[in-house]
């Protein structure tokens, strides 16, 4: 029985088909508006990870940048500090009317790199790999034999110094070069080319003697060669930084404790030994040294004529 005012819901088809509709309609519209948002919110995500990658990769190459052109500063500051070092040294005037060239000389242990270090001045200055002074590629005994001088070339010919090579010491008296050979080799006692004699100085009585050398035979400043290996090597991956690494600075102390030379007076460098190009880098460290000793040499020569 249905009474009056009420509506039986469950025999209104037409309202169950309705409600029915009604309910797959909300549903659906909810359905549809979860997903929607739930891939909007992926595809949010998707630009936020590509914006993110974007800015990684600007990051990067922003940072890449700045590298290559700190890197380009640097070159540029490099090659104006070799250029300028070289031009010193080009312009450099012995300090004595009577010498043309200054001497120099190289002593050191076998092995020390004493050949490659002349060789390593003249690359400098020639721009360009050189091997005049023979180096060894196999250690053992002293591969340098002779006295041996060597001129060094600059952009207008050759330039006032003379490098010397001689004999590497051996810490056996008997072989190698012999101190008093160095010490008569300084003093200009030594004809050029001589052949050493091992265990057997030379004799102020041998025709190789020079018993009254000139001002110009004479050494001015011996530079004493030592090889990186004996006072523990420490490695350094940026030459730029020698001059600065707390590391070096420890071993050139060590190495004035040692020799017993002031620190002022050690040169850390890098010889060219296997490389086929030049580079600023080693030729700023060579020059720089190299205009130490030249200095040095020359206010000695200065000394020894005004005495
Ligand atoms: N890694 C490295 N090797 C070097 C350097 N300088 C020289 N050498 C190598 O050390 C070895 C000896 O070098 P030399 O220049 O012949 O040494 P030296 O003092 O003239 O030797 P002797 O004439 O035999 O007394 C060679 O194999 C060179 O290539 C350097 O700065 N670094
Ligand atoms: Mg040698």
């Amino acid at each position: 029985m249905i009474k009056e005012g009420y509506i039986n819901k469950n025999s209104d088809i037409s309202f169950q088909t309705r409600l029915q509709t009604e309910k797959q309609r909300v549903t659906f519209a909810s359905e549809k508006s979860s997903k929607e948002w739930e891939a909007e919110n992926q595809q949010h995500q998707s630009w936020n990870r590509q914006y993110q990658i974007w800015h990684q990769q600007y990051q990067n190459w922003n940072q890449e940048h700045q590298n290559q052109n700190q890197q380009h500063q640097n070159r540029i500051h490099c090659q104006a500090q070799r250029e300028e070092l070289k031009k010193r040294l080009e312009e450099f005037s012995v300090s004595h009317p009577d010498v043309q060239s200054i001497k120099i000389m190289l002593a050191g242990q076998t092995g020390a790199g004493k050949s490659s270090f002349i060789n390593s001045v003249k690359n400098a200055f020639r721009g360009r790999i050189t091997s005049e002074a023979l180096v060894d590629q196999s250690s053992g005994k002293s591969f340098t034999k002779s006295l041996k001088s060597h001129k060094v070339k600059g952009a207008g010919g050759d330039l006032p110094f003379v490098l010397t090579d001689v004999m590497g010491l051996e810490p056996d008296v008997l072989e190698g070069s012999q101190p008093e050979d160095i010490i008569n080799a300084i003093y200009g006692h030594v004809k050029d080319e001589y052949k050493f004699k091992e265990g057997k100085p030379l004799s102020h009585k041998s025709e190789d003697y020079v018993s009254d050398p000139s001002l110009s035979d004479q050494t001015f400043c011996l530079v004493y060669i030592v090889d990186a290996n004996t006072i523990q090597y420490a490695m350094i991956d940026d030459l730029k930084k020698l001059y600065t690494s707390k590391k070096i600075k420890e071993k050139m102390h060590l190495c004035s404790k040692i020799i017993g030379v002031p620190m002022n007076c050690i040169f850390p460098v890098k010889n060219y030994h296997d490389e086929i190009d030049v580079d600023d880098d080693v030729d700023v460290l060579i020059l720089k040294a190299f205009d130490q000793i030249v200095n040095v040499a020359n206010d000695r020569l200065r000394e020894a004529a005004s005495n």
